[in-house]
């Protein structure tokens, strides 16, 4: 370091250091290609030699803040930062943090590499790939550190498989991995991880098990597996997931956890139109009890967690009740799993907080959510902005009701929402147009990264006072390294000027745009 360096002021040598900082972690921060398709705001269009980016951001100096705004308007995570203040101020509004009301903990946000992602990110330029890799992994993007894995075939491939087909084969001495995962979503799988700076962590889920087991002999449509818990269909699934285990460790790739099966409730309903597994809350509980949570214990992967549920939250606290209130069942399970659709007639206190407060040492945690999936709505729409408020509004009440985590679905989907063989197409955060070898990065994706790059897994929740009423939609956590982050949803016309105060360090003066999400970051004196 120079002398001249050394007689510097001190806010000069901050400006020096940020100035430094940001230089070295810029990466893509070449600003959003707006483009406007009418549908409320922009989507932002990335190729293989430019996308915008946050670049990597560490934890402001004491006694200054980072803001980062996202809004209907067009702005994509706008920096701003100033010094935290003191003494007294005007603002009508003051959100306050309540350090001492600590609530849970954050494992982690991320999206799924379903077929359908691999095939649409896989259909890129090298070199775009890349750059889409690097937006959701790498410390200049979002910084997913969580991905759903699902387990052979769901709605969202282009054919139907299972890595078990041949009838009979209760040994699965025919158990094999797809194309799709030896082609596709591990070699992805390895790209992500080698892109980020932390361990990511794999969820899988499986949809049907394989028909030969089920009572329907069909991967889609009503159906159960063959038998009770405890019998040789039972068995054979559980070990199905040792085996998917055993195949993806042969690549590196261990799983954090694995939940009981994705949305059993549709494999009991009549005619479903894609591959499901339907298990009641009971017979849940008993083949966990009897078979799987066994088979995970005794095979080399111990510490794999296991998440029951995987459905929609309106099915708590029931679901929970009958599965966690059996002591041979709860003793190999760690987490809820809750899906987000049907959210608008579950009350989140009713069915999240309940359960929480019912079953503490279970965590809650968002394992799938899409938009675009309504029929009267379906599909993608580029640069939607109710979307994205949608999302935003749907995060924050869930982590203020104990979730831990949130997964989004497909982590990329092409222009029409697919390819999903049943027609049940979607939209994402990332829309890939392969034939102009580009990205769509759409507001959700924005929204997405305001949570999972700022709530690093083990920040805690801490509650948040309000000196007057407002309908912003605020969440606040501290974070491992000490600093605190709040997240500030306006999702009306109207800016609303307000403060935040940290009675511990002072206060900064602040403003919600109309229709915005504002991320603040200071560190605590
Ligand atoms: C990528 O997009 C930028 C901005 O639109 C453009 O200038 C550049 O030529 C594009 N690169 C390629 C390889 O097409
Ligand atoms: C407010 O800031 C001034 C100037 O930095 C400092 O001298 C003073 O101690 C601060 N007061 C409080 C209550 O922190
Ligand atoms: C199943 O595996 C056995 C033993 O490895 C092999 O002989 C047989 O051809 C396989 N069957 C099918 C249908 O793949
Ligand atoms: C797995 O990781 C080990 C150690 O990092 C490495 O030696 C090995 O080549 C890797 N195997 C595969 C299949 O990637
Ligand atoms: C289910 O599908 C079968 C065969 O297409 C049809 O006959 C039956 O009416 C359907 N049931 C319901 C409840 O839709
Ligand atoms: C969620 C929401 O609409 N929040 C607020 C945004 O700002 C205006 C202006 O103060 C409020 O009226 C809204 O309630």
């Amino acid at each position: 370091m120079s002398d001249g360096r050394m007689t510097m002021t001190r806010p000069a040598l901050l400006c020096v250091l940020l100035a430094v900082a940001s230089a070295a972690t810029a990466g893509d921060d070449d600003g959003c290609v707006p483009r406007n398709f009418g549908h409320g705001s922009v989507a932002c269009e990335c190729n293989s030699t430019r996308c915008d980016s946050p670049g990597a951001v560490g934890s402001p100096p004491v006694g200054r803040f980072l803001t980062f705004l996202t809004s209907r308007e067009g702005k994509r995570l706008e920096k701003g930062q100033g010094f935290v203040r003191n003494g007294t101020a005007g603002a009508a509004l003051k959100l306050t943090v309540e350090a001492s009301q600590k609530y849970q903990r954050i494992r982690g946000f991320g999206g799924a590499m379903t077929d359908a992602a691999a095939m649409n990110i896989l259909s890129l330029s090298v070199g775009a790939q890349d750059k889409l890799l690097r937006q959701y992994f790498s410390p200049e993007g979002a910084e997913y550190n969580v991905v759903r894995v699902p387990m052979a075939s769901c709605d969202f491939s282009t054919r139907l498989y299972t890595y078990a087909d041949t009838p009979e084969d209760f040994q699965l001495l025919n158990f094999t991995l797809a194309p799709e995962d030896l082609q596709m979503k591990i070699p992805l799988l390895q790209r992500a991880q080698a892109l980020s700076p932390r361990p990511l962590s794999l969820l899988a889920s499986a949809w049907s098990a394989p028909a030969w087991l089920k009572t329907n002999g069909a991967l889609i449509g009503k159906g159960t597996l063959k038998g009770v818990a405890g019998g040789k269909a039972h068995k054979t699934w559980a070990n199905y997931y040792v085996r998917f285990l055993d195949e993806y460790s042969k690549h590196n790739l261990t799983f954090w956890a694995m939940t009981t099966g994705n949305e059993p409730t549709a494999g009991m309903m009549t005619n479903y139109s894609f591959q499901a597994l339907g298990f009641t809350p009971e017979t849940q509980r008993d083949w966990v009890s009897l078979d799987l949570g066994p088979a995970i214990a005794l095979s080399k992967y111990p510490k794999t967690q296991l998440l029951i549920l995987d459905d929609q939250r309106l099915l708590l606290p029931h679901w929970a009740r009958v599965v966690l209130n059996d002591i041979h069942a709860a003793r190999y399970i760690h987490g809820i799993g809750v899906h987000w659709y049907f959210d608008r007639i579950a009350p989140a206190d009713l069915t999240l907080s309940t359960t929480h407060h019912l079953f503490p040492e279970y965590y809650l945690f968002g394992t799938e959510a899409c938009a675009g999936w309504i029929p009267l709505d379906r599909g993608v729409k580029l640069g939607s902005w109710d979307r994205a408020e949608e999302y935003a509004h749907d995060i924050t009440e869930d982590l203020n009701h104990y979730v831990t985590g949130w997964t989004d679905w497909n982590l990329a989907l092409d222009m029409g929402g697919g390819p999903n063989w049943a027609k049940n197409f979607a939209d994402s955060t990332i829309i890939v147009d392969k034939t102009r070898d580009i990205f769509y990065k759409q507001p959700t994706f924005y929204v997405m990264t305001h949570f999972s790059k700022f709530l690093l897994e083990g920040s805690q929740r801490v509650g948040v006072s309000f000196s007057a009423h407002t309908d912003l939609e605020v969440t606040a956590f501290i974070r491992p390294d000490k600093s605190t982050v709040m997240t500030v949803l306006n999702r009306s016309d109207r800016d609303v000027q307000f403060e935040v105060w940290d009675p511990a360090t002072g206060y900064i003066p602040s403003v919600s745009p109309g229709h915005s999400i504002l991320t603040v970051i200071w560190q605590a004196q």
